[in-house]
């Protein structure tokens, strides 16, 4: 009883950040137990910042996971992605800062330790990856050095859900007890609008499930030269009908999508209708084209 009240209820701001591909958005799809990002061994699979909000006894934490920062971009969607992260930072109560130790540190981990030394917030150094970092793919020796800028480290497997628990604990732990009337509010006003269970009632949520599998089955550059709009869904009642298109910028990666025979983008449509049909429990036709759109990028970048 005692211990109930003691415990205060707390709502804060948690940001992920890291390099591509160290597992910020399989990480918030453990805390969350369901998918809400996107994920794929391609660098820079989050483009845009994606809140959800996490709830359990102990309060509300609204999460934000960022597209991982890389070094040196050329490309207009690249340069995009770069500036996400830092615009999400300085709200945010206690930064995560997610690291692959299955995998050698460079120079690469530099842009995103020096955006969080630039935080005032709480800061979390999450090690993850344990399941994969053994023998020679332990890494964690060229990592150590990090944890006296922070003020807690803990071990993860976001992939095999492993130490999950703890990460939420401590984050509650960690969360200054401060008026935080602002989080409170913008977590109701998130959760009313049916966050995070997104569902297909979300164009985004759709075109990113196929993305996704546009990045799993494509390969080399052609994933970032893709787009998905979705540009209808319509409940025929026996099944739900979704119109929707990959965009890509050159004849050569057209055909690559589609596939010698169109078994490409089979492939693609088959595994992004599955998908959305066990998520749903309802039964998909997905009508998937792919075209040239040589814009796609500029577009998102006003939008
Ligand atoms: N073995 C192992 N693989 C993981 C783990 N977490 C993530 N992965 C894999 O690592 C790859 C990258 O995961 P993502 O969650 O997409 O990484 P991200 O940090 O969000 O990457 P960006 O959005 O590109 O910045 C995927 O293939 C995941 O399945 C883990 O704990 N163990
Ligand atoms: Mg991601």
């Amino acid at each position: 009883m005692k211990k109930i009240i003691e415990n205060k209820i707390k709502f804060g701001r948690v940001v992920i950040l890291g390099r591509p591909n160290t597992g910020k958005s399989t990480l918030l799809n453990a805390i969350m137990s369901q998918k809400v990002a996107i994920t794929s061994p391609m660098a820079q699979t989050t483009r845009k910042n994606t809140r959800v909000v996490f709830e359990n006894e102990n309060g509300k934490i609204i999460f934000s996971d960022t597209p991982g920062i890389i070094n040196k971009v050329s490309d207009l969607i690249g340069k995009r992605v770069n500036t996400e992260a830092p615009k999400e930072v300085g709200r945010a109560d206690i930064v995560l800062c997610v690291l692959d130790i299955s995998r050698p540190k460079n120079e690469e981990e530099n842009k995103v330790i020096g955006l969080v030394r630039k935080s005032k917030a709480k800061k979390i150094l999450v090690y993850n990856k344990i399941d994969q970092a053994i023998g020679s793919k332990d890494h964690l020796a060229e990592y150590n050095y990090l944890e006296e800028e922070f003020d807690k480290v803990i071990s993860v497997s976001a992939i095999k859900e492993k130490n999950i628990k703890g990460l939420i604990n401590l984050i509650f732990e960690m969360l200054p007890e401060k008026d935080s009337k602002s989080t409170e509010e913008d977590a109701e006003i998130m959760q009313a609008k049916g966050k995070p269970v997104i569902g297909l009632n979300s164009k985004d949520y759709i075109a990113e499930i196929i993305r996704e599998k546009a990045y799993l089955f494509l390969r080399k550059e052609v994933p970032y030269s893709v787009n998905v709009e979705v540009d209808s869904v319509v409940d025929k009642k026996k099944l739900i009908l979704i119109k929707a298109r990959i965009l890509t910028t050159a004849d050569r990666y057209k055909k690559m999508i589609i596939g010698v025979g169109g078994k490409k983008i089979k492939e693609i449509g088959y595994n992004a209708r599955k998908e959305l049909e066990l998520m749903s429990s309802r039964k998909i036709f997905l009508e998937l084209l792919v075209e040239i759109d040589k814009h796609w990028a500029e577009r998102d970048i006003e939008r």
